[in-house]
């Protein structure tokens, strides 16, 4: 089991050449939506009211947000996976439409079949998320191809959990994305667990951006609780396979704040690891770092966590008087 010290200092974060002070603004902006959407998931999945798994990003928003932020909105698209909100909102994901993806309401894109964000929105550049852990991969992989041959200048990232990349279709579409320099960026969101399990049981490696080498394509591992370090990192990356020269892997170090899901108590997580990365939480080291710097003061922070807030309570009134999609929904697209 490895040791935290607590005591350890807390970087100072990556100032961007990159970013104007108003996208800084619009960075925070999401990563709060990001976690005010968490935190009225869970309130929900508490009154019994979500559909399915609640599985909260709490600790990934530097991650989902900066990573996202990245990409070129009108021509590259996102296979985010189950812990990647922050995401959506970055590529344009409107909170009454979630409600009803995520309530199982009439107008969910799932048609009510499913509360977990198993969406795509082609419209908005959105696919996945696909369930089932690396399945993804492959078919990233496969647009990113598409878009290739068909001469489109789209870059295609995906997300993947430390837990999903042992799964061998993340080996099979890693080396065909590398071999084929198809331009997919592979982010592995290392939150420490997969499920129940503690890295240290699901790899022996030392970090998983080594398996980069055996591809043949350039891995890194970032501080995935910085914003703009995320978001150069995956920047240069992107021109890179905009340029032609193919994927990249880039293993992102962050903390799941939380249990797998909300039905999960997460007894399992010693206490010190989960104090060690409260003093590295995304967002509120973001927020410091910009009424340090007089970017943002704290009352207008503060007055957007109500705004957002409120938002998301209004989208989640709006959802909660729509029915319920007609039970023939349930039958369509089913084989047998
Ligand atoms: C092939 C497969 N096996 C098991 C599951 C059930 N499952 C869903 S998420 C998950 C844990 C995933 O851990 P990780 O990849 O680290 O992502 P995280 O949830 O930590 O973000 C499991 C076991 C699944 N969806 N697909
Ligand atoms: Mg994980």
């Amino acid at each position: 089991m490895t040791t935290y010290d607590l005591n350890a200092p807390v970087p100072p974060l990556h100032v961007s050449s990159h970013l104007s002070d108003a996208d800084r603004l619009e960075l925070v902006r999401f990563m709060i939506m990001a976690r005010e959407f968490d935190h009225a998931m869970i309130r929900l999945y508490r009154q019994g009211r979500a559909f399915g798994g609640v599985y909260a990003q709490i600790g990934n928003e530097a991650t989902s947000v900066g990573a996202s932020y990245a990409l070129d909105r009108t021509t590259d698209v996102i296979f985010p996976m189950h812990r990647d909100i922050g995401m959506h909102f970055v590529f344009g994901a409107q909170l009454k439409q979630l409600m009803l993806n995520f309530l199982a309401r009439q107008g969910s894109q799932m048609r009510g079949t499913d509360g977990t964000g198993h969406y795509a929105d082609p419209a908005l550049h959105i696919y996945g998320n696909i369930s089932h852990l690396a399945a993804m991969m492959p078919v990233a992989a496969g647009y990113a191809l598409a878009a290739k041959m068909k001469n489109e200048p789209t870059v295609v990232l995906t997300t993947i959990g430390d837990g999903g990349t042992n799964v061998g279709e993340f080996h099979e579409a890693m080396n065909f994305a590398a071999v084929q320099r198809v331009p997919l960026i592979v982010i592995i969101e290392n939150n420490q667990y997969a499920y129940s399990t503690p890295r240290e049981l699901e790899y022996a490696c030392r970090q998983l951006s080594d398996r980069a080498i055996g591809y043949g394509c350039p891995g890194v591992t970032i501080d995935g609780t910085d914003v703009e370090l995320v978001y150069d990192t995956v920047r240069s990356f992107v021109e890179r396979a905009r340029r032609g020269e193919g994927p990249a892997l880039i293993e992102t170090v962050t903390m799941r704040m939380r249990g797998h899901a909300e039905h999960d108590d997460f007894r399992y997580v010693p206490r010190e690891l989960l104090q060690y990365w409260e003093k590295r939480d995304p967002l509120l080291r973001y927020e410091a770092f910009l009424i340090e710097r007089g970017i943002a003061t704290k009352d207008t922070l503060e007055q957007w966590h109500r705004d957002i807030a409120a938002q998301i309570t209004a989208a989640i009134d709006y959802a909660l008087e729509q029915p319920y999609p007609p039970a023939e929904e349930a039958f369509r697209n089913v084989f047998v």
